[in-house]
């Protein structure tokens, strides 16, 4: 074994282990909704060595990468016997994205990918790139993973080698490691992007939040978060879609939305994290919003917070499609602890920690937008004129 070998095998092998034991503190004083904190979870660094080199000494005397990871993230998320397990989108150099299992014990820090990537059963019209897996333990026993696959679009013109179509593929596991492929969802929709499903049966049958669009970009005339029931998993088939959460003019949700994870229940109705697209001169903005449903039909919506719950800042601004940040992943302990999983610009993955408490109390008493800047002065001025009687009390 040459010296080139031994030595660069050893400083990346030191550098990695730091990295997987470093801890993770909270970050400065936070705004009393979630704490945000100071390390990534997951990085295109922690992918394993061994997904990246060639260890044969014989054939790889430079200990060259050969496989490169390009970012890690939008993780879907699930706890299963006391453990945190991320499944994230990994991207190699070759643009691919597939999926691998985190795990940590604490869910905070000290996440690392099992050494095989997911290997996902493909349907007869195989999946092109795969990514954003939505984990739902269901009640019917199953683990499901609902995912964007995206395929070259049929009808593109010859030349265009860009136009796609996307489509919600499904799949169902016990254990994370084996996993079996069910038929993609059908919907009347050319394209579907962000579907997720709901934990328990609505009306005795598969209930699903979708994000029909017109291209694989826009959302053409629609959009919105759409519901929608089917009886079958195996064969999912949605008849009949409706909008529960529209896009606005001039508000954080503009240009498109979409359903997070899968929301999470409490007692006072379903939870939601979802994301809201704006345009800007510097391109597309993506943040994190929240909403409620109630208990009993989640498709109506009861409380809409104005604004966003967590937009990219500081470095989570910056990456291959800088100022975005994207949530499919929350974990909701039993004690009332959440844990919410958010990648920024589709780079990495982050952690916020907040509580069940705290996000039924920004859902039910955040006041929603009024949409005119008057009005949003006058919302303004009502909190600062209560807050002086405060003062003088
Ligand atoms: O690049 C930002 C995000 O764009 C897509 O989300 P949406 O369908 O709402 O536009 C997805 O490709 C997502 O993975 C990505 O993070």
């Amino acid at each position: 074994m040459n010296e080139t070998f031994r030595t660069r095998k050893q400083q990346l092998t030191d550098h990695y282990e730091q990295l997987i034991a470093r801890p993770n503190t909270k970050a400065a004083i936070g705004n009393g909704i979630f704490d945000r904190y100071e390390n990534p979870v997951l990085t295109a660094e922690h992918a394993p060595l061994i997904w990246k080199y060639d260890f044969n000494p014989e054939t790889n005397p430079y200990f060259m990468e050969r496989l490169g990871i390009n970012c890690v993230f939008n993780p879907g998320a699930i706890a299963l016997n006391g453990k945190f397990y991320l499944v994230a989108r990994v991207e190699g150099h070759d643009r691919k994205s597939f999926f691998a299992v985190a795990e940590s014990d604490n869910g905070i820090d000290g996440f690392r990918f099992w050494d095989r990537p997911v290997v996902l059963p493909e349907t007869e019209n195989p999946d092109i790139n795969v990514y954003d897996m939505r984990l739902v333990k269901h009640e019917d026993g199953w683990i499901y993973g609902l995912f964007c696959t995206e395929r070259k679009d049929p009808q593109a013109a010859p030349g265009d080698l860009s136009s796609a179509v996307a489509q919600c593929g499904i799949v169902r596991t016990k254990d994370l490691v084996d996993w079996e492929r069910l038929a993609d969802l059908k919907t009347s929709s050319n394209q579907q992007r962000n579907v997720v499903l709901h934990p328990e049966f609505v009306d005795g049958q598969y209930a699903f939040y979708t994000r029909p669009q017109d291209g694989f970009i826009d959302t053409g005339s629609g959009g919105g978060i759409g519901w929608g029931l089917s009886s079958s998993i195996e064969n999912a088939v949605i008849e009949s879609e409706s909008i529960i959460d529209h896009r606005h003019y001039h508000t954080i949700k503009e240009v498109k939305n979409g359903q997070g994870p899968a929301p999470i229940k409490t007692d006072k109705g379903w939870l939601h994290i979802a994301h809201g697209v704006r345009n800007t001169a510097a391109g597309l903005r993506y943040v994190l919003y929240v909403f409620l449903s109630e208990l009993d039909r989640p498709n109506v919506v009861t409380h809409r917070p104005g604004g966003h719950f967590i937009a990219p800042e500081g470095i989570e601004r910056v990456g291959d499609v800088s100022n975005v940040v994207f949530c499919n992943g929350v974990i909701a302990q039993d004690n009332g602890d959440v844990y919410i999983y958010y990648a920024s610009s589709d780079t990495r993955c982050h952690v916020a920690t907040t509580t069940v408490d705290q996000l039924l109390d920004y859902a039910m008493n955040t006041p929603e937008d009024p949409l005119r800047s008057y009005a949003c002065v006058q919302q303004r001025i009502g909190l600062i004129e209560r807050n002086l009687g405060m003062a003088s009390k």
